[in-house]
């Protein structure tokens, strides 16, 4: 008999038992199901099937990519209680602007250097506008046609597509044409309007947030999608959040990976509300494995959850860590993560996959296989 179906049948509940049976036969779970997992099953029921998923999907392979950071202001029209990196327009004397050419020398420091995405993320500048972005975007494919240029959350997006008032479309078009290949996860949090109005209430809603991704899948580019857990929204509303993604995926298919973002309470308006515990953490990956099963990858961001807690994840479901990164974001480090330099070199990423047994592959944004690790 198979390991798992040991397992499965050695759970005294039943419940939980016809939810684990109808995994093991490629069945998709309902909300309810999902919740159930949440709150009944136990970190190692929960976990042993999510790596049963993730085998499956996978085997042992454990992506990462070699990519940089662009973060082009930490200055902000919005003011998340959740966000420790922003400053308000009016303090922006306190944060960093940079400018064309300062963003475009930092392209220009990975000149013969075999990275292959960049991620260009920030705050939302009231005067960096659609105009602005879309001549960096034709700057970096002139200097580097090759980059991949993974860029701007929903947020950001839907405050420039505004202001140069352009539909979502027309926007996206441009800016795909300037040379945008891909949308990052960012600025999703928690769809329900019951969390999210009391954690970023001025921005883009759950309902426009998978607007403007619709629209980059249709236009045939890949995104990716993101949560912050861990805060103040209760297990119902992580599943809320998933099974709106997961709907849209079974229109699109557009989204490549799903990243569970943890909650860092650190210098932010929400430093009262403490963090999940590292049990919690891996629970919410296997669940995420489970319940989002048109999903192709699950990524922990190892910047956000510090190396060995990401680690830990490839047992729980995760297959891939993100990349090198290189010391070129703020976001996590502000929030009081225990990675202040986030920088790995591949050697590093290679070193790390392998202690946990698995078979490392760095890979291209669409999850082309650049290098494969043999163990
Ligand atoms: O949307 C902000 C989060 C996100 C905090 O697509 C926080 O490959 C935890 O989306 N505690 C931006 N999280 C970063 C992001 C991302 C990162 C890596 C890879 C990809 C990808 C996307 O950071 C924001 C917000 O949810 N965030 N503050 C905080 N205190
Ligand atoms: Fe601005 Fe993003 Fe921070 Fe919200 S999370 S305040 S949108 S930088």
């Amino acid at each position: 008999m198979l390991p798992v179906q040991e397992l499965i049948d050695s759970e005294k509940d039943g419940d939980l038992r016809g939810i684990a049976n109808k995994i093991v036969a490629n069945e998709r779970i309902n909300e309810e199901e999902g919740l159930m997992l949440f709150e009944k099953a136990s970190l190692p029921f929960v976990g042993m099937l999510a790596n049963y998923r993730r085998e499956q999907l996978h085997g042992d392979i454990t992506y990462f990519n070699r990519n940089f950071h662009i973060e082009p202001t930490n200055v902000c029209v919005y003011a998340c209680k959740f966000c420790s990196y922003s400053r308000l327009y009016a303090h922006r004397d306190e944060g960093w602007e940079l400018t064309m050419e300062n963003m475009l020398d930092v392209v220009r420091q990975y000149d013969g250097k075999p990275v292959t995405e960049v991620h260009i993320v920030g705050g939302v500048h009231p005067k960096m506008n659609l105009e602005f972005f879309a001549e960096l975007l034709r700057k970096i494919k002139a200097h580097r046609p090759g980059l991949h240029i993974k860029g701007f959350t929903a947020v950001e997006l839907d405050y420039m597509f505004r202001k140069a008032k352009m539909s979502v479309e027309e926007g996206m078009k441009y800016l795909n044409e300037a040379g945008l290949d891909s949308l990052p996860g960012g600025g999703a949090e928690i769809f329900h309007p019951e969390v999210r109005e009391q954690i970023a209430d001025d921005k883009v809603d759950g309902t426009g947030w998978l607007y403007i991704h619709e629209a980059a899948h249709k236009l045939g580019m890949y995104t990716n999608a993101t949560m912050l857990y861990g805060h103040i929204e209760k297990y119902w509303h992580r599943i809320d959040h998933m099974e709106r993604l997961r709907r849209l995926q079974d229109r699109t298919h557009g989204f490549n990976t799903f990243i569970p973002l943890k909650f860092r309470n650190k210098d932010n308006e929400m430093s009262d509300v403490p963090e999940s515990s590292l049990p919690e953490d891996m629970k919410m990956y296997a669940v995420a494995r489970l319940y989002l099963d048109n999903f192709p990858h699950l990524k922990a961001y190892w910047p956000m959850l510090g190396r060995q807690n990401a680690q830990l994840t490839l047992g729980f479901g995760v297959n891939d860590i993100d990349g090198t990164i290189d010391d070129s974001t703020k976001i996590y480090s502000m929030a009081g993560s225990e990675e202040q330099t986030p920088a790995m070199s591949t050697e590093q990423l290679v070193t790390l996959i392998r202690q946990v047994k698995r078979k490392p592959v760095e890979r291209d944004t669409l999850y082309h296989h650049v290098q494969v690790f043999e163990n």
